[in-house]
């Protein structure tokens, strides 16, 4: 018995250590500005509100966990005019040692977009918004960076005010064209939400809606599901498989949510649905899950920011580390037998086990904080950020960025 528990605790490290190596998840630059919620915004005194700044955090986060090296920019609200002034992000890069990540298209705070962008009945406004598109894909081009993350925000409000199907083929049309224009390597990524800000009908409503226009335009688009833009009980974890399935998973935005897209902290309110997600991409085949980039899109209005975001990071990590522990050989052998209750307790037993001491070992194997949170806390550099961005943000009257 002693013989094979430490066989058992040997092999759960090893499965553990090789699953962290292999985990990346990347850290949006809003995650670190002031926001809040429709009915008013909470400015913090250590909230970044510039790229350098988001640079600042976003590094300090991969820092304290090693999973982050990449920080998804927001073109409207990172690249002023939605111009990126390449040479100097590539200084914050090299100054951060951080690279940027998915480039995200921003069709829906303009006042032209009242009516829709990629989907708006006037073609004007479309061809604005494929300029748009195109300007963030030679952005990518010009950082480097792999992913365009598109997501629409279009739709509409009342039954019988808008021709969902002529939606349809504008929609077509517009990311047919910025396909056209992705240079090699570069993936355009289409996230898909039920609703809001459209409250009848969103264009892009759904994972069947999005795999259908991502087919239409070509191999270099994949779905991105966002774990927030689901209806109540849809069972997330089967989309993934389907996606995977079908070799037209993209990627995700992880985030937690009890009620809409709430946006809050992955795993705070259902880990088990995140473990269960991680054990899908798990059991795919090493190329089928090569390319499923791991995004988080979390805004957090009352913690701290880098705060909230380290600690996303270490659950994100724990919950993947629960997720590889999973004997896979076992788990599909009763499954095959149908041993239903033996089968739900290999799979939930794995869930249940507490990680936390051997992703801790991995960490210090790796040269990082055995608790990142602690170290943060430690390292005074929210202290030092909050001194020194203090008064801006007092004056600040910014919204989202
Ligand atoms: C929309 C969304 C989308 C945006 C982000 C800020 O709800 O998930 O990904 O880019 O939030
Ligand atoms: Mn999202
Ligand atoms: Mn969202």
């Amino acid at each position: 018995m002693g013989n094979n528990g430490a066989g058992v605790a040997e092999r759960d490290a090893q499965r553990v250590y090789s699953a962290l190596d292999g985990f990346r998840i990347e850290v949006p630059s809003w995650g670190f500005a002031n926001t809040g919620t429709r009915f008013g915004k909470f400015i913090q005194g250590g909230a970044a509100t510039t790229i350098e700044e988001k640079f600042s955090d976003a590094a300090q986060v991969n820092a304290l966990t090693g999973a982050s090296p990449t920080v998804a920019l927001h073109v409207l609200w990172d690249l002023p005019h939605g111009r990126a002034d390449v040479p100097a992000i590539q200084a914050l890069e090299k100054k951060y040692g951080m690279k940027s990540g998915s480039i995200n298209p921003n069709l829906f705070q303009s006042a032209e977009y009242k009516y829709g962008s990629i989907a708006n009945p006037s073609a004007e406004v479309r061809g604005m918004a494929l300029k748009h598109l195109l300007d963030s894909v030679a952005i990518g081009q010009a950082l480097g960076s792999k992913d365009v993350s598109l997501w629409i925000a279009d739709g509409s409000n009342y039954p019988g005010t808008q021709s969902i199907r002529k939606r349809i083929g504008w929609m077509e049309e517009v990311l047919g064209a910025t396909h056209a224009a992705l240079g090699e390597g570069q993936r355009m990524l289409v996230e898909y939400k039920p609703f809001e800000p459209a409250f009848y009908h969103t264009d892009i409503a759904d994972w069947g809606m999005a795999l259908e226009l991502v087919r239409r335009c070509g191999p270099k688009a994949k779905v991105l599901v966002d774990t927030g833009h689901h209806a109540q009980a849809t069972n997330i974890e089967q989309i993934v498989t389907w996606l995977l399935h079908v070799k037209e998973l993209g990627g995700f935005h992880f985030n937690d949510r009890k009620y809409a897209d709430d946006d809050l902290t992955l795993g705070s309110i259902d880990p088990y649905q995140v473990f269960r997600i991680f054990h899908e991409i798990l059991s795919a085949e090493e190329k089928e899950r090569a390319d499923v980039a791991f995004m988080i899109d979390q805004s957090h209005n009352l913690k701290g920011k880098v705060e909230a975001m380290v600690q996303t990071v270490a659950m994100a990590q724990e919950l993947y580390a629960k997720a590889a522990l999973i004997d896979q050989a076992k788990l599909a052998e009763l499954q095959q037998e149908c041993r239903l209750v033996e089968a739900e307790e290999c799979f939930r037993s794995s869930f249940w086990q507490d990680v936390r001491p051997i992703v801790r070992e991995w960490r210090v194997a790796r040269g990082l904080p055995a608790e990142p949170l602690k170290a943060l806390a430690e390292s005074g550099y929210v202290e030092k950020i909050t001194r020194e961005r203090e008064s801006r943000n007092a004056r600040s009257v910014s919204t989202y960025a």
